[in-house]
């Protein structure tokens, strides 16, 4: 598609909309933004200007006096906001700005590696990343991970290396997943699919199929990586005309055969006719089950986008894990300290939680999303010696639990990292997995993951005089 002199909304000036708006200046086109808050910070009005663009009002959008060629719209806003509505009314067409990175690459005939998921996404993303990056600097990554893609292929433009760019690497959520028509990743991964978002879909189903809309252009040349696990995944990939590519950490549940499994300690890959053992996973330096999981999930991405083994063993050996995501903190008096801020819904937790044996502190709460903490009930007592609950949903969480005695109820982060401390013995682990999203007390999973490290850390360090 040309984009010189075409009429582009650009809808929420978040970082999607930024990276759309700079993408399609560069490409130029004229740029027209909406956004339902008021723009008012000099640094994004400064980026408005020089991009040529300019700002448009609620009833400019609406009233259809100005004649669009293409709108982009960012992950956040939902497709029955009313002005979108009133845009497919009236023939706009609307993509995501996934989409439109997607197109603006296809001339260059770079392949895509997109991964979406419940859980794991980000980690098994940078994963994939690095193990391209073990072989070729030229591996464009981004997405639902943070950096918008649209921020990140124009980069690569101007530094002038696009038309030689090996991959893009992308993490997918099921919000941009909405929005895409032609989007046709050479390899996709589903990593797991439980309850989230549900204030956003109408049910869980619906949740569910929007994820699997990944493979959804997809043919019998691109592949599938698909989690051999999952009762909710695997059923809804039988149809697909993609070439399916499973893993498994133990259960499968249908009967196709896995192409990578962890087995007896070791995380094994079927090569042609036989199976490689790569890796022994106390060699790695993540945890965790969910962890394991990604590590399969990266490889055959990977090895079906022709990276060698080598890259694959390397970056697996030598990967410390994301910040926010089982992230190891350090060792006080023998208790180990692990920060999980992005574990923000209860199958996350589940997955975290069954990386340790026992002795585990686990630190929960925040704004609750409508989920189910119930399931965490069969780890109290053996895996979970106390739980400390904190933030807005406290008391639904402590029901949840059964109302636990080994429960302890707090406000906030501060109070539950003096709690930790007080209760643990050497050789426990204390584990922030919240289960939750951060807003009844944050701005978002990080800011809360950064107070918890600097409050572990500063406690660490007064006590050490
Ligand atoms: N906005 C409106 N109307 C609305 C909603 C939002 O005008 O109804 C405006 C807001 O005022 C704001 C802008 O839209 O100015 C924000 O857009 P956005 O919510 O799409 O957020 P971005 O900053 O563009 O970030 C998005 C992703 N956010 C969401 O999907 C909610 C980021 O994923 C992603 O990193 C980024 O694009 C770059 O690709 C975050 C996320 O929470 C991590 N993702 C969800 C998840 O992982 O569970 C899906």
């Amino acid at each position: 598609m040309d984009f010189r002199g075409k009429k582009i909304l650009v809808m929420g000036l978040g970082r999607s909309g930024i990276g759309a708006l700079r993408l399609l200046s560069h490409l130029g086109a004229e740029v027209l933004i909406y956004d339902d808050r008021e723009i008012g910070d000099p640094e994004t009005l400064d980026l408005i200007r020089r991009a040529g663009a300019s700002i448009l009002g609620r009833s400019e959008v609406s009233e259809g006096v100005t004649a669009f060629d293409l709108a982009v719209l960012s992950p956040g806003i939902r497709r029955d906001h009313p002005l979108v509505r009133s845009l497919s009314a009236r023939g706009v067409k609307v993509i995501g700005e996934l989409e439109l990175g997607y197109i603006v690459t296809i001339p260059y005939r770079i392949p895509w590696l997109a991964v979406t998921g419940t859980n794991g996404k980000s980690t098994t993303t940078r994963l994939l990343e690095l193990m391209f990056r073990r072989e070729t600097p030229k591996v464009l990554a981004g997405g639902n991970i943070g950096d918008a893609i649209t921020q990140e292929i124009l980069r690569v433009m101007e530094e002038g290396w696009l038309p030689e760019c090996r991959a893009v690497v992308a993490e997918v959520s099921s919000f941009q997943l909405e929005t895409i028509e032609r989007f046709r990743p050479v390899t996709g991964a589903v990593l797991n699919i439980t309850p989230d978002h549900l204030d956003r879909y109408d049910s869980f189903e619906d949740y569910a199929l929007t994820k699997l809309r990944i493979a959804r252009n997809q043919g019998g040349s691109d592949h599938l990586v698909i989690n051999l696990d999952d009762p909710v995944l695997v059923p809804l990939t039988r149809e697909l005309a993609t070439v399916k590519v499973g893993f498994s950490s133990g259960n499968p549940v249908g009967d196709e055969e896995p192409a990578a499994i962890l087995r007896k300690g070791w995380l094994a890959f079927r090569d042609g006719a036989g199976w490689i053992e790569l890796i022994r996973e106390d060699e790695l330096l993540i945890r965790g089950r969910h962890n394991m999981e990604n590590c399969l999930a990266a490889g055959l991405m990977a090895r079906t986008a022709g990276v060698g083994w080598d890259a694959v063993r390397e970056t697996l050996e030598e990967f410390r894990g994301l910040p926010h995501r089982m992230e190891y903190i350090g060792e006080f008096e023998g208790v180990r300290f692990y920060n999980d801020s992005k574990g923000t819904n209860p199958a996350a937790v589940e997955k975290s939680v069954e990386g340790f044996v026992g002795g585990v502190i686990l630190i929960l709460g925040g704004r609750d999303k409508d989920g189910d903490f119930r399931p965490l009930r069969r780890f109290l007592g053996s895996t979970v010696k106390q739980v400390i609950i904190l933030g807005e949903a406290r008391e639904k969480i402590h029901r949840h639990l059964g109302s636990t005695s080994e429960a302890v109820l707090v406000e906030g982060m501060k109070e539950a990292v003096d709690e930790a401390f007080r209760s643990s013995a050497p050789g426990d682990t204390v584990l922030l997995s919240p289960g939750c999203a951060s807003f009844d007390q944050y701005g978002n999973f990080e800011e809360r993951g950064e107070d918890f490290r600097r409050l572990v850390t500063g406690y660490m360090e007064r006590i050490n005089g």
